[in-house]
């Protein structure tokens, strides 16, 4: 299942760390939303997508579009709040952001959802996050990034603004928040460079999706 992946030259140990959150820088978009990014978070992350890309029993969904039944073009895998998750450190992770954003989110990170975009050619469309809770309230999103960087395209929902474009890949973190699921929307764009393979693992609290 693993594709090629062209290691980090600036990652190359094999064993897997979490840095501190203090460093995460925060961007304040327009509209009540905003994201924070730190760079590298994980180190060894080549070692964390190895595993995770042979060993998470990734599903290939289809979806209905138009009169047509397509091929999502990702495969994905979701871990509920009782689950348990597919590697220590992402349980570490999940610990280390619930306790980072205690106050301000005033509940846990919970569920982890999984994506595995394979080249280019997987993607995905333009959307916030609001089935559930993220539709009418603030919430937070946050994506740790394993495999060869893809950008993050950020806008916001009903135009007027610039967009926003954030590579991430090799250990980087990203948190959307505040209103950022329901004023913006992101997307990870289909690419026609040759692209390496990347798996992102999205926390999110319960109710939100
Ligand atoms: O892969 C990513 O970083 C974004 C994933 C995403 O937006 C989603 O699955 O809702």
């Amino acid at each position: 299942m693993s594709r090629h992946l062209q290691g980090s030259l600036f990652d190359q140990t094999d064993q897997l760390s979490l840095g501190p959150l203090d460093g995460i820088r925060r961007t304040e978009l327009a509209l009540g939303a905003w994201i924070d990014v730190l760079p590298g978070w994980l180190s060894g992350s080549d070692v964390l997508f190895e595993q995770l890309a042979a060993e998470v029993p990734w599903r290939a969904e289809r979806r209905t579009m138009y009169d047509h039944v397509v091929d999502v073009p990702r495969l994905l895998a979701f871990y509920g709040a009782d689950d348990a998750l597919p590697h220590p450190v992402l349980t570490q992770a999940r610990e280390a952001l619930s306790a980072h954003y205690a106050e301000e989110l005033g509940e846990p990170f919970t569920t982890a959802g999984l994506c595995y975009y394979r080249d280019g050619r997987d993607s995905v469309a333009w959307h916030g996050d609001r089935i559930g809770r993220g539709a009418r309230e603030d919430t937070m999103v946050a994506i740790l990034s394993v495999g060869t960087p893809r950008d993050l395209l950020l806008r916001p929902m009903h135009g007027g603004g610039a967009t926003v474009r954030r590579p991430l890949g090799h250990g980087d973190l990203i948190v959307m928040g505040g209103s950022c699921q329901r004023t913006w929307e992101h997307s990870i764009p289909k690419t026609a460079r040759a692209t390496g393979p990347r798996i992102s693992i999205q926390f999110r609290p319960d109710g939100v999706h």
